[in-house]
């Protein structure tokens, strides 16, 4: 494979040349790893990797992921020399400058080839599972001439440190993803010094029992790391794990090999240094014609592969192209909205009496039949969030022709997994858990916010309304935490009616995930009557009509709507005006001109709230005169009805807060 006139080494050292000269110039970054693993990611760029700078979107390109993201410079240096045309040596000059392609960490979205955002470490390893069992899932779809690829992570010490990397490690061993393959960079330095002051572990042994290969080779040697490559894509039916050892900060003459090559530029005098030392001696962002004309050439390799995919796809049957087609474009399939509609229509004529997480359960058996695209999973707790319907086949190892994944008890890698399917694209990822342990997902979450990702977290069990599990599994600052997080759409529906229309909400936005917020509670019907329009859409909007001039709005979410209901009345009775606004989602709302905002709150309208968490955050409808009633410590053991009495969230309540306001 070495036709290259240009040696390795050169084409690996131009890597560690940019990534020292970018982290010197912007005064800050982290120039070790890039310099330490230029060789690997050498030859698996110019050898290896199928992908074509021409379509960084070719659906069947192998992924990379770099999960050690602060070493972003390797990516971005290898984007450059391979060709990929938005990446040029003025970002990298502008590398972690405001507005550059070239951030700090490699954010998805800004540049093609960023095949996820990383830097929280571990989260990349979480991703590529997703990707790699993606890949499997679509190949067993739509067969191997349109999905056959590999899924390539490269992960650092603190990657494999992460708690996280033990649910994407066993996870992915388990379900035997063969065509995932990790390059561990084990160079045994991380920021605080060596490894060794954390760490004794033999991170080998961990993958092995997991149901992984392992190599081993040295990561400054082409032919090893070529070699390992090779057998690593070569029948077996386990993930491949590659162990690289390498230097830290490779060719500095003082700092290779210490701590001091992470995290900072290297300095005026060790750059010098490095350049003699490894024998490169242009100046500082310059990288010789002959040389990005070698990693061109090799940036080259995958346009015929990516022209023979695009003619496969051409010639395949023409209902399978379409519908290949429509699940990478993450299109909903034509029959979506009639299919919500009817959900509806029968929701609102039978008013079932039912838990939310029975009713997204209900969306869900009628979605899944549409919806091939919609893998569904929980994190062991399927019968309790209602996320597997009677049509959905178990996904497992040997065999992803079905559409439920058991995540096992693995929140986090759970999370991770589906920020991956959703990146690899293809595939709607939705799991399932309790609200409770959204904190065990959290930081995946978080990614997915930031990327802009289609994941529908499903939460059940979602107040002091889930009863004698008590306070270690009531949510009461969940809500608050979620909804603090920008471009996460979190949704708390009142019943069976705007249990679908938050799903179709949440599916509908391509750009967002969301959080469908549910009850381990039955609750009464509050959408009587039948509308086409999404009432959920806007946010918030007025359920239940003062009968006269209306003097107090009641502002309530989810299982809380009927006790505002309830309340509705009661103040009624005493010749109190109030509307009841339902609110299941407050980014949507706030979205909203403020007229429409003025005309639902209720202008001069006495207000309270009422909902089973804490009320941070409330205070933004609810003014300085407003009350609340709601949670104000943690739950408590006891059967809902009981501690929906104990903590006061009561209408009586409501209605004691409402007479408060009106004096
Ligand atoms: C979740 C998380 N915790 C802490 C950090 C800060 N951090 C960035 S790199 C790093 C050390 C990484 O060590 P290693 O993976 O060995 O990378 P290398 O030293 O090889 O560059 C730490 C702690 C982070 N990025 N993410």
């Amino acid at each position: 494979m070495h036709q290259h006139a240009v040696s390795h080494t050169s084409m690996a050292n131009a890597i560690r040349a940019l990534a020292m000269d970018a982290v010197e110039q912007a005064k800050s970054g982290h120039p070790g790893m890039p310099m330490g693993m230029a060789d690997v990611a050498t030859v698996l760029f110019t050898q290896y990797l199928k992908y074509d700078p021409q379509h960084p979107d070719w659906p069947d390109r192998d992924r990379f992921v770099l999960s050690a993201g602060h070493g972003s410079m390797l990516l971005y240096a290898v984007l450059y020399l391979a060709g990929y045309a938005d990446m040029t040596l003025d970002e990298i000059r502008r590398f972690r400058q405001l507005g550059s392609r070239t951030a700090g960490h490699p954010e998805y979205g800004h540049a093609t080839g960023i095949e996820t955002t990383t830097g929280p470490l571990g989260q990349g390893l979480g991703n590529a599972v997703g990707m790699a069992l993606a890949e499997r899932i679509l190949a067993a779809r739509f067969g191997p001439a349109l999905v056959d690829h590999h899924t390539y992570c490269l992960a650092g010490d603190g990657c494999l440190m992460e708690g996280i990397s033990q649910e994407a490690i066993t996870l992915a061993g388990h379900l035997k993803l063969a065509k995932l393959i990790v390059l561990f960079d084990d160079n045994k330095i991380s920021i605080d010094g060596p490894t060794s002051l954390a760490i004794s572990e033999d991170a080998t042994l961990r993958f092995a029992a997991a149901g992984w290969r392992v190599l081993d080779l040295d990561g400054h040697d082409p032919e090893a790391i070529a070699a390992a490559l090779g057998e690593a894509r070569r029948g077996d039916d386990r993930p491949t794990m590659i162990r690289c050892r390498t230097i830290i900060g490779y060719g500095a003459p003082s700092k290779a090999g210490t701590a001091a090559t992470h995290g900072s530029p290297l300095g005026e005098k060790e750059v010098a240094g490095a350049r003699a030392q490894l024998g490169w001696r242009h100046p500082p962002f310059v990288i010789p014609n002959e040389i990005v004309s070698a990693w061109r050439a090799a940036g080259a390799r995958g346009a015929a592969g990516c022209a023979a995919w695009a003619k496969r796809l051409a010639g395949a049957p023409e209902a399978q192209r379409a519908e290949f087609e429509r699940v990478i474009a993450g299109e909903l399939p034509a029959a979506f909205a009639a299919t919500i509609e009817s959900i509806k229509a029968k929701a609102a004529a039978e008013k079932p009496k039912l838990a939310t997480r029975q009713s997204s359960g209900n969306v869900l058996e009628e979605l899944v039949k549409i919806m091939p695209e919609l893998i569904g999973g929980s994190a062991d707790l399927t019968g309790s969030v209602n996320t597997q319907t009677k049509s959905h086949k178990a996904i497992k190892a040997g065999d992803f022709s079905g559409g439920y994944i058991h995540y096992g008890v693995r929140e986090h890698g759970m999370a991770a997994a589906m920020n991956g399917m959703a990146l690899h694209r293809g595939i709607i990822p939705y799991g399932g858990t309790f609200l409770v342990f959204t904190d065990y997902c959290r930081p995946a979450i978080r990614l997915s916010a930031l990327m802009g990702l289609r994941v529908v977290y499903v939460m059940t069990h979602d107040s002091i309304g889930l009863g004698e599990d008590g306070p270690t599994h009531q949510p009461v600052e969940h809500l608050a935490a979620l909804r603090a997080m920008p471009n996460l759409q979190v949704f708390r529906p009142a019943d069976a009616v705007e249990t679908a229309e938050c799903w179709a909400l949440a599916l509908a936005a391509r750009d967002a995930p969301s959080v469908l917020v549910l009850t381990r509670q039955a609750l009464p019907a509050v959408r009587a009557i039948h509308t086409r329009e999404n009432l959920c859409a806007r946010g918030a909007y007025v359920v239940a009509e003062a009968t006269g001039p209306r003097r107090v709005s009641l502002l309530a979410t989810g299982s809380e709507v009927s006790i505002a209901i309830e309340a509705q009345a009661k103040l009624a009775s005493e010749g109190i005006e109030a509307a009841v606004v339902s609110m299941p989602c407050w980014s949507l709302f706030e979205r909203q001109p403020a007229a429409y905002r003025e005309q639902v709150l209720g202008a001069g309208t006495a207000r309270v709230a009422v909902e089973a968490a804490t009320g941070f955050g409330w205070e933004r409808w609810l003014g300085t005169e407003g009350g609340f009633v709601g949670m104000k410590t943690f739950g408590a053991s006891a059967p809902a009805g009981d501690l929906y009495k104990h903590f006061g969230i009561t209408a009586d309540a409501v209605v004691a807060a409402v007479k408060q306001r009106l004096g």
